[in-house]
């Protein structure tokens, strides 16, 4: 497998829609800012820009309150670009906005047809392998197809367990490095990051573990000091944006972009 796990030339985000205070939440915290939200999404845009990244951006998609969270809709590897089946309902719709972006800028293009659900915010990809976290949006169908879809490259899949409770794998924890996770304790403690190098997020600082590598640049989101010293120790250059909003409804750095 490629060192392209963090090694990237362009990315996919999408405005938020206004419709965004109906998004998806598992806890009622208060609906979004969306003016907020647009300058967390600006600055966002700017430090992928920074980190070297030819930014797509898409337009908002009022009719899909979720939308801004690309990374769900899809999977993109070096060699081909999967179209993921959304386990939320109301996301399912998202998908088919997607296909002709990528259909653009891949050469193949597949989509995951079901009956499985999988969603990307899912899904980790290191240098060695695909980590894929059953969760209440993904099911062992769903990762079944994928794991056929993805075999011809070589790549090894491995299906593994979202803790209860949380929303997706990668909320819980981030590529760092080829051989590094950032991972909170509760999802490192499932013992899915054996053979890696781990940082833990600091406790009460869970948060923090959505975060992503971006060719040099280590982006994660504000407000989380003793995690963003520990990446500052380890060498790590970093970047905070602001994620008050997004996190309203369970969203963070990785949800906001695919990245190729
Ligand atoms: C949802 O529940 O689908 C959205 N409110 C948040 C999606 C976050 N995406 C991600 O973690 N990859």
């Amino acid at each position: 497998m490629p060192e392209s796990s963090y090694e990237f030339t362009r990315a996919i985000t999408r405005l938020p829609a206004k419709s965004i205070i109906n998004g998806l939440r598992a806890e009622d915290v208060g609906d979004p800012d969306y003016q907020q939200m647009l300058l967390d999404h600006t600055a966002y845009v700017a430090t992928l820009q920074e980190a070297g990244a030819m930014v797509t951006e898409l337009p908002a998609l009022e009719a899909f309150a979720d939308s801004v969270f690309v990374e769900d809709v899809a999977l993109c590897l070096p060699e081909i670009a999967i179209l993921m089946r959304p386990g939320a309902e109301t996301r399912a719709g998202e998908v088919a906005h997607m296909t002709p972006v990528l259909s653009e800028l891949y050469e193949q293009v597949c989509e995951i047809t079901g009956p499985g659900h999988i969603e990307g915010g899912d899904i980790l990809t290191t240098a060695k392998e695909i980590l894929v976290g059953r969760s209440a949006r993904t099911d062992s169908a769903g990762i079944a197809e994928l794991a056929a879809i993805v075999k011809p490259w070589d790549y090894q899949l491995r299906e593994v367990i979202t803790p209860p409770g949380v929303l997706h794998f990668k909320t819980d924890c981030s590529l760092l490095d080829a051989e590094t996770i950032l991972s909170t304790r509760r999802l490192d403690d499932s013992g899915c990051f054996e053979g890696y190098r781990v940082i833990h997020t600091a406790d009460g600082e869970e948060a923090a573990a959505n975060s992503i590598r971006y060719n040099d640049l280590v982006v994660m989101p504000a407000g989380f000091p003793r995690t963003r010293d520990r990446l500052l120790e380890a060498g790590y250059e970093v970047r905070e944006i602001n994620n008050s909003e997004c996190a309203r409804l369970d969203g963070g750095m990785s949800c906001l972009s695919l990245r190729f």
